[in-house]
């Protein structure tokens, strides 16, 4: 029996966790690891089962190959052949713009995702590359980019400190926080409140972090943008501006929010006149006070307008980069996606649809465009990588027509699934517990400053590959060097490059040395821990892997501290508070404000035992409540004449569903959850609680227009008795 520390990989509250290991390997137990500094001990009911997610019987163990209807398992050198030369006919034939590349979530918590999502995208150089990115966050980027100029720059409420925090289209009691890395989000908010400061939720559902709020205000979804102009509205027409940090285009706001005072845009948001304009003076009065908004003010029509908004409010009421206000993380690593260039964005466009790039991708929800429209560069062979889009996306099911026209598909994922079901050869990755963790993202927006490694739980099989070794094979294989080729050569290559670009920059501390002299020095069992030991030793404390390992609880790096003036970089050297783009989309905004609203919007909601499309096989985590049902308000249940069973109906597609009545849900919304709708006898706990595929409703054609972002909530229904 021993114990080992591992950081829990599934969502972004980075839990520790501290797991007994029997003799054989076996893991007999989960529980949250105390001693962390960040987490103390908490871990959710996925967390728990860490160790069943693992074991589970139905992931792959082998790479798979498909012929016709028929998988059969292969040897890992038949698989890179076979992928190679895939993907070689269709590069050869069509052009590099033909193959595809998807980086699903998981990727976001992978040291193999991590280290090698820029060596793949910039090898295979095609300008059809995606990630979950345009599916969640893209509107946050595009917004502080514009704002801020750097749009890795995410600000992170500072909830231990702040006397007020206004919570936007965000669920963390369920969720467990997102962009705001705080496990025991639950706990934090209660200490809020036993401080004597105030808790504000507005979301069309009482939720229950609405629940537990002093105040939960509903609101009409998609609206988001209103109720936050005319909080601005409020502070500038108040006088209650407290502005600490260099702004420009004060003027040009004020503007852009004179014709959405509180009691214009009630009718639209739901929300009080006399309710908008108080909590903008509370906002204002609190001795400091944060806006936190995230997937219910992103995935949405102008979910780059909300996100602008929030910060903007931020920096109106002196709580930018100020304890208790919204502040950022100094992170361990070196952030080497900081370029140290102003954001722009733009540099190609989406084939069909003509959408900008933005940070080197494309809208996922152009990707079924992009795949069925002939002509030069359309997309005939994918690598997906975590990602089972086909439940994840908008308008999922065309997804599911496109994806079986590929010429050529490879999945890296676990399991045989909804999406990976098209591919030709599926390359699974092993166990959770077999690989090292480091999260390289979430660790760059914590509200505290924190670091914590954990070294592989257990040791991988003969007939197992890394995540990183399946990763720096297909860049391989893009690169032109074939299957063959030697992976930890390949590694080195990667970790020289980043040495010999980090020596010529002279900020950093290895600036002017020798590249091989550097890498002498690092240490790591795999490329992405060399990696690893490189970007500590390079970054803001000094630290090194070896000094991670003897701190396997992880290490307090102290307290959130102002940083923005290192972070600013438009070409201003100020914070532009009505950038172009933006103010175009406030005119789209007040042009609507006379539309006719739609009677019935459907959103989301995230379930506690379950993560996006990917834990429903494992039984602990399926049945109870986490059921696939469209929660009506009564009153609509009532004026519908709504039964068990109820016939939703979008511009995308039509569903049956069975009805959960609740007055949790605002009248005039329904909610169904996501990542349901699972069709393969391979994932047989799955498809025993099947569910439904919400993303057969969402429309890809809307999207947010600023960020290209997806359209998941306040997509208009129909809903009538089945
Ligand atoms: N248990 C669990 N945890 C998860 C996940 C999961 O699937 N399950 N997924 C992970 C991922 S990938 C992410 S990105 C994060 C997301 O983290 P959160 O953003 O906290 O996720 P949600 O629980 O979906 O919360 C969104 C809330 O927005 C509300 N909402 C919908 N539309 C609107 C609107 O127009 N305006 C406002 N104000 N509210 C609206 C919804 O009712 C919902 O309560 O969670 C992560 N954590
Ligand atoms: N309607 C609606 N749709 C949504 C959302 C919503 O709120 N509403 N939320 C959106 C959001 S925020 C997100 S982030 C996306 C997520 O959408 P995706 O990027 O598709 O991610 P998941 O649905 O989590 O699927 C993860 C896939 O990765 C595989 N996987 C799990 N672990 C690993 C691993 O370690 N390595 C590899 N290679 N594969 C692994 C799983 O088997 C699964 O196939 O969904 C979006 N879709
Ligand atoms: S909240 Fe749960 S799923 Fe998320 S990191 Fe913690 S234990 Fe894991
Ligand atoms: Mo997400």
């Amino acid at each position: 029996m021993r114990t080992a520390h591992r950081t829990c990989p599934i969502c972004d509250a980075i839990c520790g966790l501290r797991l007994t290991v029997d003799d054989g390997g076996q893991v007999t137990s989960v529980k949250g690891d105390r001693d962390d500094p960040l987490s103390k001990g908490y871990l959710c009911p996925k967390g728990a089962s860490l160790a069943n997610i693992d074991a589970d019987p139905d992931r792959l163990r082998m790479p798979m190959i498909r012929e016709g209807e028929q998988w059969r398992e292969a040897s890992w050198e038949e698989a890179f052949r076979a992928v190679d030369t895939g993907l070689r006919a269709v590069m050869d034939t069509h052009g590099r713009d033909a193959v595809g590349v998807y980086f699903g979530n998981p990727t976001y918590h992978t040291m193999a995702g991590f280290m090698y999502r820029q060596p793949l995208s910039q090898s295979l150089g095609s300008r059809n590359v995606y990630s979950a990115a345009t599916i969640d966050q893209m509107p946050k980027h595009v917004s502080t980019g514009l704002m801020f100029g750097d749009a890795m720059a995410f600000p992170v409420p500072d909830i231990d400190r702040t006397d007020y925090l206004l919570v936007l289209g965000a669920n963390p009691l369920v969720s467990n926080g997102s962009l705001c890395v705080a496990p025991d989000f639950g706990g934090r908010l209660k200490a809020l409140k036993a401080r004597g400061g105030k808790l504000v939720v507005a979301d069309p559902r009482r939720t229950r972090t609405a629940a537990v709020a002093d105040e939960h205000l509903a609101i009409r979804p998609g609206t988001d943008p209103y109720f936050l102009l005319s909080i601005v509205h409020t502070l500038l027409t108040e006088d209650l501006t407290t502005i600490e940090v260099p702004v420009a285009g004060l003027d040009e706001l004020r503007a852009l929010a004179a014709d959405f005072s509180p009691a214009v845009t009630e009718s639209i948001t739901g929300i009080a006149s006399a309710t908008t304009h108080r909590v903008a003076r509370e906002l204002a009065a609190a001795p400091s006070a944060a806006v936190y908004g995230r997937i219910g003010t992103s995935t949405v029509e102008f979910g780059t307008v909300a996100q602008w908004l929030i910060d903007t409010v931020n920096i109106l009421t002196g709580n930018f980069d100020s304890p208790g206000g919204v502040m950022f993380t100094r992170t361990a690593a070196f952030e080497i996606f900081r370029t140290g260039q102003t954001f722009a964005m733009g540099s190609w466009h989406s084939r069909v649809r003509g959408l900008p790039e933005i940070l080197g991708e494309v809208p996922v929800a152009t990707l079924a465009d992009e795949i069925e429209t002939p002509g030069e560069g359309q997309v005939r062979a994918m690598i997906m990588i975590a990602g089972n889009l086909v439940l994840s996306a908008p308008n999922g099911p065309r997804l599911d027509r496109a994806f079986a026209d590929l010429d050529f598909m490879v999945c890296v994922d676990p399991y045989l699934n909804e999406t990976t079901k098209h591919a030709n050869v599926i390359l699974p990755p092993p166990g959770i517990l077999q690989a090292p963790h480091y999260d390289f993202l979430e660790l760059t927006v914590v509200v505290r400053n924190y670091v914590r490694f954990s070294p592989a739980v257990k040791p991988l099989a003969d007939d197992q590959r890394s995540e990183a070794e399946i990763l720096a094979k297909l860049t391989m294989i893009v690169s032109g060097m074939g299957p063959d080729g030697e992976v930890a050569g390949f590694d080195e290559m990667v970790i020289g490059g980043l040495l010999e670009a980090m020596t010529q920059i002279p900020i950093t501390t290895i600036a002017g040395r020798d590249p091989v002299e550097v890498r002498a020095e690092l240490t790591g069992d795999t490329g992405p821990e060399i990696f690893l030991d490189a970007l500590l030793k390079l970054g803001p404390y000094g630290l090194s892997l070896a000094e991670l390992k003897k701190h396997p609880s992880g290490l307090d790096l102290g307290e959130l501290k102002p940083r923005f003036g290192e972070l600013l970089m438009t070409a201003s050297g100020k914070v532009e508070l009505a950038p172009e783009p933006l103010a175009e989309e406030v005119g789209r905004l007040k042009e609507r404000l006379a539309a006719e609203p739609a009677d019935l919007l459907l959103i989301g909601r995230r379930q506690l035992r379950s993560n996006n499309s990917w834990l429903h096989n494992v039984p602990t985590l399926v049945g109870g409540s986490n059921q696939c049902t469209l929660q009506v308000n009564p009153a609509d249940i009532e004026r519908l004449g709504l039964g068990e069973r109820a016939i939703i109906k979008s511009a995308a597609g039509e569903l049956v569903v069975p009805v959960e009545a609740t007055d949790t849900i605002m009248a005039g919304v329904v909610s169904l959850p996501h990542g349901w709708g699972h069709t393969e006898k391979s994932m047989p706990v799955a498809l025993a609680h099947a569910g439904v595929n919400a993303n057969a409703l969402t429309n890809e054609m809307v999207i947010d227009r600023a960020s290209g972002n997806a359209v998941f909530s306040g997509v208009p229904v129909t809903v009538r008795p089945a």
